[in-house]
C-alpha cells in the first residue's frame, strides 16, 4: 500500500538515473523515540486497514493569512480561531485531528520515530535539509484545513507571527490569556511577558542590548540573510537529502537557523525546554503554528526576491513525498512539488520585509559581533564565491513598493 522507492525517471538525454526522493514511512513501524518529556512515545494509533490516497487539493478561493498583531483586535476572527483550537483539543485523544495527535506528528518526523523505507537505521528527519520548508508547509496546511473544518469555515487561515517587523517582535498577546485554548504555561516567562523583544539569534544567552537595539539587530539579520543566500537556495532552504541518506545538523539553511532561535527563546529555559524549545513538544504550544506560518512566509518572500524561480530543479526534492491526515480524516500522500501553486497568500504588502540602512555600522558595534551569527555557513559561502554572485545580481522589482507589513 505504501509507496515504493521512487523508481526510475528519465533525464532529457543519456542513460536513466536512479531517483532517490525521500519517501514516507511505513506507519506500521513507528517506534519509541528519545523524548523524555513525552515518556519517549509519540506514535499515532495505527490502523492497518487504513488506505492511503493521493491528496485531492480543495477547490477553494485563494485564502489570505494575516499578521497576528493586526488580527488580534478582530474579535469575530479571534473567537473563531479560539473555538476551532478548543474543539480540536476536545476531540477524543486517539482521533487523528486531536490537538495533541497533531502535535505528535511533529515529534514523529523530528525525533526519529520512523526509519526510511528499506532501511532499519536511517531515520526520517524533516529538519536540517531542503525538506524543512515543504514538509512544514504541508503540516501547516493540514492543521489549518482541519481547524477550518471544525468551525465549518472553508476560508479559515492561521494568523502569522511576523517577527520580521518592528511591531510584531514581541511575543503575541493572544497566546498569553490563561483561560484561552491558545495558552501554554510551558514557556520562558521572562520572554513571553512584559513586551520583551524576540532575539532572532537567541542561543540561551540573554542579549543585553536595549529593545530598540535588538529590533535593529533582528532587522539587519533578516536583511542580510536574504541578501547572502539569494544566489544559492541551499544557503536559505538547506542542503539536499535523498533516500537512504541521514541528514546532518550542519546542513540546515539559514531560514531554519532563524526559526530555531525563536523556538529556543519561547521554550522553558530549564529541563527539556518544553514546549517550543524541543522538537518533540514544540507543536504542543499553539504559537508554534503562527511562528511557522511566518517561516513559510519568509520562504515566499525569498522566492519573490528570486523572481519566483523554483529553488531546486531536482526531482529528488520535488518528488519528496509525505503522509498526512487531511480535513476529511483521510490518510493522504502529498509531494513537495504539488504545493508550489499555493492555496493561500498574504496581503500584498506583506511580501516585503523591512529594509533598513546602515546595517554595516551595527555589525561593527559591540553586541552584534559577539553573538552567534551567520558564521556557521561562512566556509560554504566562501567556497562558492557568493559575494561576487550577489554583486552581479539585480534584485527583482518589488510589487508593493514603499509598503511594509504593518
Ligand atoms: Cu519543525
Amino acid at each position: 500500500m505504501l509507496l515504493g522507492l521512487g523508481g526510475l525517471y528519465g533525464v532529457t538525454a543519456g542513460p536513466k538515473v536512479l531517483a532517490k526522493p525521500i519517501m514516507p514511512p511505513d506507519l506500521s513501524k513507528c517506534h519509541d523515540v528519545t523524548a523524555p518529556a513525552l515518556h519517549n512515545h509519540c506514535c499515532p494509533p495505527y490502523n492497518p486497514s487504513e488506505t492511503i490516497l493521493e491528496y485531492d487539493f480543495p477547490a477553494t478561493p485563494l485564502r489570505v493569512r494575516r499578521p497576528l498583531h493586526l488580527v488580534k483586535d478582530d474579535q469575530g476572527y479571534m473567537d473563531k480561531y479560539k473555538e476551532a483550537v478548543r474543539r480540536m483539543k476536545n476531540l477524543p485523544a486517539d482521533h487523528p485531528w486531536n490537538y495533541y495527535q497533531q502535535a505528535n506528528v511533529h515529534c514523529q518526523y523530528c525525533n526519529y520515530a520512523y526509519y526510511q523505507q528499506n532501511t532499519d537505521d536511517v531515520p526520517i528527519q524533516v529538519h536540517n535539509s531542503w525538506i524543512f520548508p515543504p514538509w512544514h508547509r504541508y503540516y501547516l496546511h493540514f492543521y489549518e484545513r482541519i481547524l477550518g473544518k471544525l468551525i465549518d469555515d472553508d476560508t479559515f487561515t492561521i494568523p502569522f507571527w511576523n517577527w520580521d517587523t518592528k511591531d510584531g517582535m514581541a511575543f503575541p498577546t493572544i497566546f498569553q490569556e490563561e483561560s484561552s485554548p491558545l495558552y501554554d504555561p510551558k514557556r520562558d516567562q521572562r520572554h513571553v511577558k512584559n513586551g520583551a523583544i524576540v532575539d532572532l539569534k537567541y542561543a540561551y544567552t540573554e542579549n543585553p542590548a536595549s529593545n530598540s537595539e535588538i529590533i535593529r539587530e533582528n532587522l539587519c539579520f533578516i536583511q542580510k540573510t536574504f541578501k547572502h543566500s539569494l544566489s544559492m537556495a541551499e544557503l536559505f532552504m538547506g542542503d539536499p537529502v535523498r533516500a537512504g541518506e541521514k541528514e546532518i545538523e550542519e546542513a540546515h539553511g539559514q531560514l531554519e537557523v532563524i526559526h530555531n532561535a525563536v523556538h529556543r527563546w519561547i521554550g522553558e529555559p530549564d529541563g527539556y525546554k518544553e514546549d517550543m524549545g524541543d522538537f518533540s513538544t514544540a507543536a504542543r504550544d499553539p504559537v508554534f503554528f503562527s511562528h511557522h506560518c511566518n517561516v513559510d512566509r519568509m520562504w515566499e518572500i525569498y522566492r519573490h526576491l528570486r523572481g519566483n524561480r523554483i529553488e531546486f530543479e531536482d526531482n529528488d526534492w520535488l518528488d519528496s513525498t509525505f503522509l498526512f491526515h487531511d480535513e476529511n480524516e483521510q490518510l493522504v500522500k502529498v509531494k513537495a512539488s504539488h504545493m508550489m501553486p499555493r492555496l493561500y497568500t498574504h496581503p500584498c504588502k506583506c511580501y516585503r520585509t523591512v529594509h533598513i540602512h546602515n546595517c554595516r555600522i551595527l555589525c561593527r558595534s559591540g553586541t552584534a559581533s559577539t553573538r552567534p551569527s551567520f558564521g556557521t555557513r561562512s566556509s560554504k559561502f566562501r567556497s562558492h564565491g557568493w559575494a561576487k554572485l550577489i554583486a552581479r545580481r539585480q534584485p527583482r522589482r518589488d510589487p508593493c513598493p514603499r509598503q511594509n507589513c504593518r
